[in-house]
């Protein structure tokens, strides 16, 4: 394929908050993997990114803390920027949106629309805080909604009944601020007029999803808006924290944070351009509308990206000067959960980039969580499946493999590459799987499905122990020491396949990979062909993936346990919630095993005269003869639902014991099948 000239954005995080592993999650790691892949792949790529330092986000934040919001986006700032880069993002250009730089380019693109006339000026009337003197952003208005009596009701909207009112139908207005109650005061906006560019922004739409194929839950967000009608935007705010609008007649007024943010994707490649001593660069990316420009940002940035920044920039294009690229593809991610529980900061839940990092190694987080991105779903982090994926995926698959190959060639070849020497069929299929890996993966990353390709790779690592244990090269090496010099041979080249290919994942291991085989990675398509020579010398091979102590996880599981706001959120159910539950005894009669798979047991449970199937993920702690003849409990009344294509109709109920052993709870015999468990 043509090499490709690509911008790739990650949302701008706000400086108010250290980056936390939803972040990464969202808009940061799949970005990264991307990128690495793409540059591997020899595209000419940039990828931008830097701190969103204004809006009110950042001055709620430095009230909290009573410092000035610049104190508080100097030190995220500098935060977040060491953080990403311990985490081994590889940012071309970490800026920040307080830079003169970024101010000016919002400026000129505020300007050239407000000079065409392309703003529509609007009154309206404002909470005013008569102590503190400023108008009131909504996120500083609490009040009592006039809908259903919510307390702390927002001053447009009620979060509890989820109705929109007018500010002046607010009850009890409080002001965040002083604590007084603020009036009404009219005050005039900018606005930008959205509703004028929406057939050109679902003909956009429409054709960039064609093309590129977008997301169904990012389709989805703009269809939906599009059915609702685009409404023009108020692309000013009366604040005193931001850019201030560039008319003398706008006093006090600051561009709506969101108006400019999306503008510091251009201004951070800007400053690139001039750390790199070449200030046009910027423009060769930019001013050209066939740039593959992909914006990574997680679920609740999604209008920003395919309305918002579209339409600014399809407004600036339409003067006919210099022609702006538009996003060609805004994978937005769903959200990742910690623990079951929303991530939140104020009470305490969920763990930092860099509390994280002075635990385990960024590799190992960066593996757990891109197994696992939300792209299709919300998704977990659990610190049990953290160190499952860590134990039983990398270090007993993928560093196995290594180790095992490592040792053989240097206990019986002296650390050099053994002659491949005559090929039978197994080394034959080998080398061909090893082959066709980088392609199939790139498919994967080209359409970003990041968590399918980073989950086939270790298919490879898969089919590598395969091949050895299939060879048996203990064995050979006694009777036949070429065939299992060749054996080696081959298990290195998929090591170098594999080290190459997981290099945008794990960029730390793939380092020290490359420094065991003492060589380079080649272009990505070429990665799987046999790279390494006869009498190559390798370097001794290090642990790359030590395993993980039960201990170390333990003891973060129990710190979350003791945690408030875990025995804050325990929920308590009524009676009558329980009893909608119904639990009945049942007779296991019939069982045997579901083909193909090792975990599950298709049974016939008998509930009185009613006979049903259910399938049970036991089969680990229960064969077919066990069961037969038990009294368990059923949850009778759950959906049906299809496992392996087989109808399951109830739940049996069981315990999980501490080493993963499933036990069903036992009912005695003497209980006649139907009884409700109650
Ligand atoms: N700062 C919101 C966020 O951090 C916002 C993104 C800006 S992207 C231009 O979620
Ligand atoms: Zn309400």
């Amino acid at each position: 394929m043509a090499k490709e000239k690509v911008i790739v954005t990650s949302a701008l995080p706000y400086a108010n908050g250290p980056i936390h592993l939803g972040h990464l999650s969202g808009a940061y790691l799949p970005a990264d993997i991307y990128v690495r892949y793409k540059r591997l792949n020899g595209d000419d790529v940039i990828y931008i990114c830097g701190s969103d330092e204004h809006g009110v986000p950042i001055t709620i934040s430095a009230d909290k803390e009573k410092v000035s919001p610049q104190v508080i986006i100097d030190r995220y700032h500098e935060a977040n920027k060491k953080a990403f880069e311990r985490f081994g993002m590889s940012f071309d250009n970490y800026s920040r949106t307080s830079l003169l730089i970024h101010h000016e380019t919002a400026k000129e693109f505020f300007l050239e629309f407000y000079n065409r006339g392309l703003f529509a000026e609007k009154k309206s009337l404002q909470f005013y805080d008569d102590q503190a003197k400023m108008f009131l952003p909504d996120r500083y208005v609490e009040g009592t909604c006039p809908k259903c009596g919510n307390e702390e009701a927002r001053s447009d909207e009620c979060e509890v009944c989820g109705s929109l009112y007018d500010p002046s139908e607010l009850k009890n207005p409080k002001s965040k601020i002083s604590g007084g109650s603020p009036t009404l005061k009219e005050t005039s906006h900018y606005y930008f007029p959205l509703g004028k560019y929406q057939p050109a922004l679902e003909k956009y739409v429409d054709e960039m999803n064609e093309k590129y194929g977008w997301k169904d839950n990012v389709i989805q967000y703009c269809r939906g808006w599009f059915k609702d009608g685009l409404k023009d935007r108020a692309i000013t705010r009366d604040l005193d924290w931001g850019i201030k609008v560039p008319i003398d007649s706008a006093v006090g007024k600051v561009i709506y944070v969101w108006f400019e943010a999306v503008l510091g994707y251009i201004s951070s490649t800007k400053e690139l351009s001039l750390l790199k001593n070449d200030p046009d660069l910027w423009k060769k990316y930019w001013y050209d509308p066939d740039t593959k420009y992909t914006a990574f940002i997680g679920k609740d940035n999604v209008v920003f990206h395919t309305i918002i920044f579209p339409a600014i920039l399809m407004a600036w294009n339409q003067a006919g000067k210099e022609q702006y690229c538009l996003p060609q593809n805004v994978p937005a991610n769903e959200f990742l959960n910690f623990e079951g529980k929303k991530f939140s900061k104020s009470r305490g839940w969920g763990i930092d980039v860099d509390e994280f990092l002075d635990l385990f190694e960024p590799d190992l987080l960066r593996y757990a969580l891109a197994a696992n991105l939300p792209e299709t779903r919300d998704t977990d982090f659990y610190w049990k499946e953290f160190k499952l994926r860590n134990n039983s995926e990398l270090a007993d698959i993928l560093g196995n493999f290594i180790n095992r190959t490592f040792t053989f060639v240097f206990k019986h070849f002296d650390g050099k590459v053994p002659a491949s020497g005559k090929l039978e069929k197994i080394d034959e299929d080998m080398l061909k799987e090893i082959s066709e890996y980088p392609e199939r993966i790139s498919d994967y990353f080209e359409k970003y499905k990041i968590r399918d390709g980073v989950n086939e790779i270790m298919n490879l690592a898969r089919e590598g122990n395969k091949y050895f244990n299939d060879s048996e090269p203990w064995k050979t090496i006694k009777t036949d020491k070429e065939r299992c010099g060749k054996t080696l041979n081959i298990c290195l080249q998929a090591i170098y396949t594999l080290a190459e290919l997981y290099s945008p994942v794990l960029p730390f291991s793939s380092k020290k990979l490359f420094k065991m085989l003492n060589t380079k990675p080649v272009e990505w398509k070429e990665c799987g062909k046999p790279h390494l020579k006869e009498s190559h010398q390798l370097n001794k091979a290090e642990i790359l993936f030590p395993k993980i102590e039960d201990e170390k996880i333990e003891s973060q599981v129990n710190k979350l346990q003791n945690s408030n706001f875990q025995k804050e959120t325990e929920e308590l159910i009524t009676y009558d919630d329980f009893m909608k539950v119904n639990l009945k005894v049942a007779e296991v009669i019939e069982a045997e095993m579901v083909k193909k798979s090792e975990k599950l047991l298709k049974l016939k449970v008998k509930i009185e005269n009613e006979e049903r199937q259910v399938i049970a993920g036991i089969a680990k702690s229960y064969t077919p003869e066990t069961i037969i003849g038990k009294k368990v409990v059923i949850v009778a009344n759950l959906k049906p639902a299809k496992l392996m294509g087989l109808e399951s109709k109830g739940m049996i109920l069981a315990v999980e014991t501490e080493d993963g052993e499933l036990q069903i709870l036992n009912v005695s015999e003497k209980i006649k099948t139907g009884t409700r468990v109650k």
